[in-house]
């Protein structure tokens, strides 16, 4: 830019319009191939939420004496549910639905990856942790089926 701008006041007359109509060339090129750019990443930020995010993702529920957060979960009938159980909490814990999943027994400052089928009927199911007296403590939650 510096370079240019010294050009065309030395050399005046013909230098100054062809400099000026090459860089307006440049800017419109510019001006072109950026909505391209950022079209090209949106679409990729769009694929990755697509990929990693709510839907297909998973949710990650928390546990600790003696509830799990978020308490709720929902899911579509007979959908695959992928849930991270991360216990926060001091004990060991687990999450269970009846007939639908019984995950291992969760570590103190572990997770674990679980995937299970929603129930085919709609309606509301109760998960709870099933280590003797959690249960009775709170550690419950509810899995809407839609
Ligand atoms: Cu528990």
């Amino acid at each position: 830019m510096a370079e240019t701008r010294g050009a065309r006041l030395s050399e005046k007359s013909l230098a100054a319009p062809l400099t000026r109509r090459a860089l307006l060339h440049r800017s419109a090129l510019l001006a072109l191939s950026l909505p391209v750019v950022s079209a090209a990443l949106a679409a990729c930020g769009g694929g990755g939420n697509g990929g990693g995010g709510g839907e297909g993702g998973g949710t990650t529920i928390r546990m600790s004496e003696y509830q799990f957060s978020p308490n709720t979960l929902t899911a579509s009938a007979g959908q695959e549910v992928k849930v991270t159980l991360r216990n926060e909490g001091s004990l060991e814990h687990d999450f269970v639905i009846d007939n639908v999943i019984t995950s291992d027994l969760v570590a103190p400052g572990k997770s674990l990856e679980v995937t299970f089928t929603a129930p085919s009927q709609p309606g509301q199911y109760e998960f709870y942790c099933s280590v003797p007296g959690h249960r009775e403590l709170g550690m419950v939650g509810t899995l809407t089926v839609q």
